[in-house]
């Protein structure tokens, strides 16, 4: 394991109270259907503190006096799985990777036992994140009720409320991997300026940009990529991506690359025949001026809520010029979502939402949505928070109505 995780596992333990255990699991892919499962990405909690990427494992950190002793548990190999999947680690060559003793799962419930009667560990620090009270039980769910009946005086502290808390500021190693993960996208939109038109299908954009991004470097999509033609792009999280594209629309993408499990989450609004009309123009630039102040004004001590308000105001006069805005109300109708959310291992990354720090890495992305028109404008670039108010990580996508036109008529394959 490399000592990023090393390190931040050695601050995480300084916030354990001696007496207290830490329990991670690196997840296993959800089954899809018949014996076919979805890709598996770890638990990003875990993988924050561990590094570790390998499915199924359990990671355990205890502290008894003052010392912390780390062990993992791994499947134990089958001949038949092997056949099939390739070798399975054994113990010794576990532990040599992972550099701490590791043992197979069915050692896990013994070495509990002996943690909480023979050491008597009081805490138990597990990741109890859940969405929703009717989503299914995670194994930590599971094991923390399991532990509880067994030992009814455990106490037990929710660890991925802590570690998303801590995920909110980035290291300049995290920055890199995010700048990377950008960078790429901002390749997988440039090929969907050049192969987009009248009648190309949502779905070959989204073949466009996958494979642009996935021959430069990426390893995934960050999330599954919005590509809304036309009114299509008023539904928010539209997902479809089987429309054919028209004449005369604009096309909105909303997507990120995946690279070394960070994300980037980009957003841009293009006319489907490379020329804005009038109209499309001016909602554009209403969304790109609104865009610009929110960047002008982020900083440390801002909340991340306020993104949203400023750019509100910001839409306001251009939006009742058009008789389309009467009150602030209309555009809360208008842009009927945050502004800003914090970006990093997960798309919309981890933490309690709060007053900016440097280091944070936060999304930008005011839209304006019209039904009447038909027209869904969203702009989004990825920002982090510096000392004094913000860098744009995402400079080099093309957003600039006049150059977006300019880039198309030069590259586009319906119109070089
Ligand atoms: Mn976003």
């Amino acid at each position: 394991m490399s000592d990023i995780f090393a390190e931040r596992r050695t601050r995480f333990y300084e916030l354990m109270e001696d007496r207290s255990v830490l329990i991670l699991f690196t997840g296993s892919a959800p089954q899809r259907s018949g014996d076919q499962d979805y890709a598996y990405t770890p638990d990003r909690n875990t993988y924050y503190l561990t590094g570790v990427d390998t499915p199924l494992l359990v990671f355990c950190a205890s502290k008894l006096g003052g010392k912390v002793t780390e062990q993992w548990f791994i499947p134990r190999p089958e001949k038949r799985h092997e056949i099939f999947y390739g070798h399975m680690e054994t113990e010794e060559e576990a532990s040599e990777r992972l550099g701490c003793q590791a043992s197979y799962h069915d050692r896990f419930e013994p070495f509990l036992d002996g943690l909480f009667t023979a050491n008597h560990m009081e805490k138990v620090w597990l990741d109890l994140e859940r969405r929703a009270l009717s989503e299914p039980s995670g194994q930590a769910n599971v094991l923390a009720r399991r532990l509880a009946k067994a030992h009814p005086y455990l106490q037990f502290v929710n660890a991925g409320a802590v570690i998303g808390d801590i995920r909110r500021v980035k290291e300049p190693g995290e920055l890199d991997l995010m700048r990377e993960a950008i960078r790429i996208t901002g390749l997988g939109i440039e090929s969907i300026l050049e192969h987009m038109g009248p009648g190309v299908n949502e779905r070959e954009i989204q073949a466009w940009f996958e494979f642009t991004i996935k021959t430069n470097g990426a390893s995934d999509n960050a999330f599954a990529p919005i590509v809304a033609g036309g009114a299509n792009s008023i539904s928010l999280h539209y997902g479809t991506n089987n429309c054919d594209l028209a004449d005369g629309d604009l096309l909105l993408v909303d997507l990120g690359a995946e690279y070394g499990y960070y994300n980037g989450d980009i957003t841009r609004t293009f006319p489907v025949n490379g020329k804005f009309t009038e109209e499309q123009r001016y909602f554009y630039e209403t969304v790109l001026e609104a865009q610009a102040a929110v960047i002008r004004t982020v900083k440390p001590g801002m909340h991340i809520t306020e993104t949203t308000k400023i750019a509100q105001e910001t839409m306001f006069e251009r939006c009742r010029a058009r008789g389309i805005a009467e009150s602030m109300d209309d555009m809360k109708r208008l842009l009927p979502h945050g502004v800003s959310h914090y970006l990093g291992l997960d798309t919309h990354d981890s933490g309690e939402r709060t007053e900016l720090q440097p280091g944070m890495v936060i999304t930008v992305e005011p839209g304006i949505y019209i039904p009447e028109l038909g027209i869904g404008i969203r702009i989004e670039d990825d920002v982090v928070i510096t000392e004094d108010g913000c860098e744009v990580l995402s400079p080099q996508i093309i957003k600039q109505p006049d150059e977006i036109e300019a880039y198309m008529a030069e590259h586009n394959v319906f119109l070089r």
